[in-house]
């Protein structure tokens, strides 16, 4: 009997706390399907993710724990998708404790560790400082060309 454990996410800018919790979901079970929010549905969220819908999707498919990516479009889709694929537990990390409760009359409803220090937030932050520090250097090594053009004319 297949053991179908169902998740959700955005999934943006791939990283070990994903992997982790993909890893530890897919150990509840032996069939993983991930339900990958759509770019509309991260609108709804508030969030604006770097990576585009059908990238994000496509490398959480290539999660060897993962077996199946589908598009998350909405809060509601969930009990769709638990009698649609016969899902037994839904998991999730526990940033959502509690948030999903509702869903325990149907499934097993698991809270899971979420991975500290990383974080898509922090990934972007990270990433706009290089820009910024970038863009700072390009316009340091400039002054200094043009002072030194300055200086042989
Ligand atoms: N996660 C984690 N450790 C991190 C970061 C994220 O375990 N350092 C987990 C989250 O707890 C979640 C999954 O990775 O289970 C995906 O995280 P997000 O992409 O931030 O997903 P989120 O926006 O929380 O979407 O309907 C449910 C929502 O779509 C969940």
């Amino acid at each position: 009997m297949t053991k179908t454990v169902l998740t959700y996410g955005t999934f943006d800018l791939f990283h070990i706390g994903h992997l982790n919790i993909l890893k530890r979901l897919k150990a509840e079970g032996d069939r993983l399907i991930v339900g990958v929010s759509t770019d509309e549905f991260n609108a709804i969220k508030g969030k604006k993710p770097v990576v585009p819908f059908e990238q994000r999707r496509e490398i959480v498919q290539a999660i060897e724990y993962v077996d199946l990516a589908i598009p998350e479009e909405n809060w509601e889709q969930k009990r769709l998708d638990i009698a649609k694929y016969d899902a037994k537990v839904f998991g999730i990390g526990e940033d959502w404790k509690g948030k999903f409760d509702d869903l325990d009359d149907e499934v097993q409803v698991i809270y899971l560790p979420r991975t500290d220090g990383i974080s898509t937030t922090e990934l972007k932050r990270v990433l706009s400082e290089f820009d910024e520090r970038h863009v700072q250097s390009l316009k340091d090594t400039l002054d200094t060309l043009s002072q030194i053009v300055k200086e042989l004319s």
